[in-house]
């Protein structure tokens, strides 16, 4: 049985570690100012940033249309028996919701959508994980039996440095009475049934990283094998120097810095920080 895995582009898996594990990626979109982007492959998250610092006006995302799906889906049925679809949170974009119907229009064909109920690497570990049991020959439901074990101890924590871009686009959930009170502060945040969510309202940038690092402490001292990623929005050097420390105090850890590129940095704006693991 041959398996395909499917990802889309808020994964954000580097290019050639897709092609090395046989990913198939579809984009979202970035429109700025009229004009559309795909991520990925139209506009780079370096171009994205470098662009955002020129524009007055805030750019908008948009999922990929189903035809995108159908294309692909149709396309690697010639090749595979089984397709494997790993999409970010469906609370928070209609890219999951889009795959299943596209899944549902191929009715020969045996396409599982995967909620990942996450964005960024976090959704990238559950394809990289995917891609590699395909790899083995292991079945579609084993692979989906797997993925659905890693989101038990999937943890993800990220802070802005403004909260106004999530609010704007609509993706903060349960937060509106408390919105002015949050804007003041650095809240942490992270996903409950889906949604982004505030974790708990910090006042500094350093305090939200140091009771990041204590969470991130409850699970890594057990000394179990894990898999944990930094991710930067345009802060390559702060990501590198949170690898660094967290590496040498926990060298049972498989650590990699990832980002967030221009659909997820549309909502998130420059400067976010965050760090996602689960137990291998
Ligand atoms: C769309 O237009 O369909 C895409 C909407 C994307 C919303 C992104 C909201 C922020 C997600 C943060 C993920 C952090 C993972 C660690």
């Amino acid at each position: 049985m041959k398996t395909a895995i499917v990802t889309d582009s808020t994964a954000y898996i580097p290019e050639e570690l897709r092609n090395k594990h046989d990913i198939h990626m579809i984009p979202l979109s970035v429109n700025f100012g009229g004009e559309t982007y795909q991520e990925e492959v139209q506009i780079s998250a370096a171009d994205f940033y470098e662009e955002l610092k020129n524009r007055e006006d805030l750019p908008t995302t948009s999922q990929p249309p189903i035809g995108q799906f159908l294309d692909l889906f149709d396309r690697l049925s010639k090749d595979y028996d089984a397709v494997i679809s790993v999409h970010l949170s469906s609370e928070i974009s209609g890219t999951y919701n889009g795959a299943a119907a596209a899944a549902e229009m191929l009715e020969g064909m045996k396409i599982y959508p995967f909620d990942s109920e996450i964005s960024c690497m976090v959704q990238g570990f559950y394809a990289i994980e995917a891609a590699e049991m395909a790899k083995a020959g292991v079945s579609p439901q084993d692979i989906l039996n797997r993925l659905n074990e890693m989101k038990v101890s999937m943890r993800a924590y990220f802070m802005v440095d403004d909260l106004t871009n999530l609010q704007r686009g609509g993706r903060l959930s349960g937060a509106q009475a408390l919105i002015g009170s949050l804007l003041q502060v650095k809240p942490i945040l992270h996903f409950v049934d889906k949604k982004i969510v505030p974790f708990e309202k910090i006042r500094t940038k350093k305090r939200a990283l140091s009771r990041v690092y204590d969470l991130f402490r409850e699970d890594a001292a057990l000394g179990i094998p894990m898999k944990a990623v930094v991710i930067h929005a345009n802060r390559p050097q702060e990501a590198e120097l949170m690898k660094a420390e967290l590496q040498v105090t926990y060298p049972h850890v498989e650590f990699e810095i990832g980002y967030f590129g221009p659909v997820i940095g549309t909502h998130l704006g420059e400067g976010a920080l965050g760090l996602g693991w689960y137990k291998k």
